[in-house]
């Protein structure tokens, strides 16, 4: 009972601050225009973005785990992820941004009134623990960051003026890749309340000894791969990649002009150099593929990903922070702290127990692997969430970048998309196998 009261109000306190966070991102930046605007096909209107949390809310946390009658059963389908695709949204009878944060808001309110009641120490899977409200807290900071990737998509002009303080370069990393031993580790977890049901069961996976980049490849080492005439060498190129990288035309990642012979980037509607000491960004899995490749290296398996960043072998168990089970700030760039990866070098204090930094933060890094539930998956609490994505078209990403919030990642974090997606913050960091 307690312990439920101490839950109780770390939930209310997530709401909160999830809910200040997604108005920071639509109601105080932008106009109407703005909010209704497709900034691109690949993403919805922002103002769909906010209802939608709301909606997601309302069926989950007041339907779902309340038992209430819909609010407004009439806009479901509008907020349906999978009746809409985002190319659609902008033209469908959305509420507009004012009723849209009425809705979210009158939501908010009676959620606030049903969580005073609620009892976590149930048998019910979707309330044990919490489980549902952390679902829909993650859910609403997981679009928060896809409506990051909104606003770096527009084109016209910074809305987004606070540019945080990004940590100070450290100590540089006594190397460029660490030894992981062989030997098994647990991959994923069995009792952690609020992981999602792809992150479920723990098991065990034994791995061959292999070697990781200490840090996620930097633009300087990217533009090496560029200089050396990178996109124009097949043998760099998984086929499909070779494919893409003609019919895009793209020769660097998402953002990056050449002036004058020098890199620049826009970022949130500023145009500035690409600084050499920060990850490389917006490259989709095809071209951290071709640059591995042409590094006479790997992309590392995700299993390799979460063993280095989690596996502590001194007491033969996983961190869920690579550092440790509890989120400490200043151990990693996340929460949208600066708008931006951190520099080579930094939160060395964030290392994991094999040293290898910036695992968790910065910037999503792809995997090879495919999307797949582990050995003994079962879909929870609904089939829509991981299991439809399962199969090969969607490669893996792990963990987090600056943009997503330490509630919504740790390391058996799970996230995925297309190989050819470059709009959201993804870099990566290369491997070899031990021999
Ligand atoms: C986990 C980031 C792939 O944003 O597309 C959001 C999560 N699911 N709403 C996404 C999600 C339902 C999903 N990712
Ligand atoms: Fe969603």
């Amino acid at each position: 009972m307690t312990d439920d009261h101490a839950l109780k109000e770390r939930i209310a306190e997530e709401l909160g601050a999830v809910r200040d966070r997604s108005l920071g991102l639509t109601t105080d930046v932008l106009d109407d225009a703005a909010l209704t605007a497709q900034v691109s096909p690949l993403m919805s209107p922002l103002v769909w973005d906010l209802a939608h949390v709301g909606n997601y809310e309302e069926l989950w946390l007041l339907r779902a785990a309340a038992g209430a009658d819909a609010l407004r059963p009439e806009i479901d389908g509008l907020y349906d992820a999978f009746e809409h695709p985002r190319a659609e949204r902008p033209s469908l009878p959305l509420l507009p941004p004012r009723e849209a944060r009425a809705y979210i808001e009158t939501v908010r309110a009676r959620v606030l009134d049903t969580l005073d009641r609620a009892r976590f120490d149930t048998p019910d899977p979707l309330t044990a623990g919490g489980f549902v409200y952390g679902m829909v807290v993650q859910h609403e900071h997981q679009h928060d960051e896809t409506m990051l990737a909104t606003h770096q998509l527009r084109a016209e002009g910074a809305a987004l003026l606070e540019d945080g303080v990004p940590a100070a370069p450290g100590a540089p990393a006594p190397a460029d890749e660490v030894l992981i031993p062989a030997g098994p580790f647990t991959m994923g977890v069995s009792d952690d309340p609020w992981a999602y049901d792809n992150e479920r069961p723990g098991h065990i996976v034994d791995l061959p000894a292999y070697y990781l980049d200490v840090e996620p490849v930097s633009n300087a080492a990217y533009q090496a791969f560029i200089d050396d005439g990178g996109y124009d060498d097949p043998r760099w190129w998984d086929p499909r990649g070779w494919e893409w990288r003609h019919s895009s035309g793209k020769r660097a990642p998402a953002f990056w002009t050449r002036e004058d012979g020098a890199w620049t980037r826009r970022r949130f509607g500023r145009v500035e150099p690409v600084p050499a000491d920060e990850p490389v960004q917006h490259v989709c899995w095809y071209e951290a593929d071709a640059y591995a490749r042409w590094a006479g290296r790997r992309l590392p398996t995700e299993a390799e990903w979460e063993k280095a960043a989690a596996w502590d072998p001194e007491s033969a168990r996983s961190r869920r922070y690579p550092w440790g089970d509890a989120y400490e700030e200043g151990r990693a760039n996340l929460g949208q702290r600066a708008l931006r990866p951190s520099r080579a070098g930094a939160y060395a204090e964030g290392a994991s127990a094999y040293g290898v930094r910036r695992m968790v933060g910065d910037v999503w890094e792809w995997t090879s692997s495919d999307f797949h539930g582990y050995p003994g998956f079962r879909t929870f609490p609904y089939k829509e969430y991981s299991e439809v994505f399962f199969g090969p078209e969607y490669k893996v990403l792990r963990g987090g970048s600056w943009a997503t919030h330490p509630v919504a990642v740790r390391t058996t974090f799970r996230n995925w998309d297309y190989p050819i997606r470059r709009q959201i913050f993804t870099g990566f960091r290369t491997a070899r196998d031990a021999r």
